[in-house]
């Protein structure tokens, strides 16, 4: 309300040139997805009873022509939201906190279970399967986006058919 419209009308088109500049390579028609950062088949495990911890999985798609990487991760169900991986420590694999999770450029990570994941932590509520999740990444490049993700049953994979 007190911004003047001769700021706004000068940070508009500025935006706009970073925006069209980072989709050169793709072109969108619609102009919605300039991020060369893609998301596919996000979901996020079902938790059993009171349980408050579940785990998000989704492979990211990198199609442009620099390294990027998963920086940060949050949600307004979950108290906590930390990058995780898996490793082995005597026999046992056990979970680790990670603070990027890298994505080269022209290529993909994929965040599954027994592996990288984001770690979500005091839960507002339970997730029940079929719900979505709203999950915003915040890459170190291509910056900050939001994600629907949906709760899947705890035994299914990640690449399981949808319907
Ligand atoms: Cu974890």
């Amino acid at each position: 309300m007190y911004r003047s419209s001769g700021v706004r009308r000068l940070v508009i088109p500025a935006l706009c040139a970073v925006l069209v500049l980072g989709a050169v390579p793709g072109l969108s028609a619609r102009g919605q997805s300039e991020s060369p950062i893609v998301i596919h088949d996000a979901w996020v495990r079902e938790t059993p009873g009171d349980a408050t911890s579940s785990a998000a999985y989704f492979v990211i798609e990198n199609r442009g022509d620099v390294a990027d990487a998963l920086i940060e991760a949050s949600t307004p169900l979950a108290g906590v939201v930390e990058l995780h991986t898996m490793e082995h420590q005597g026999g046992v694999m056990r979970m680790r906190r990670v603070f990027a999770i890298d994505i080269a450029a022209g290529d993909s990570t994929v965040l599954e279970q027994g592996g990288l994941h984001v770690m979500l932590m005091q839960l507002q509520q339970p997730l029940q399967a079929g719900a979505t999740l709203p999950l915003t990444l915040l890459f170190d490049s291509a910056g900050q986006m939001t994600i629907d993700v949906e709760v899947r049953p705890a035994r299914s994979g990640g690449r399981h058919g949808r319907n």
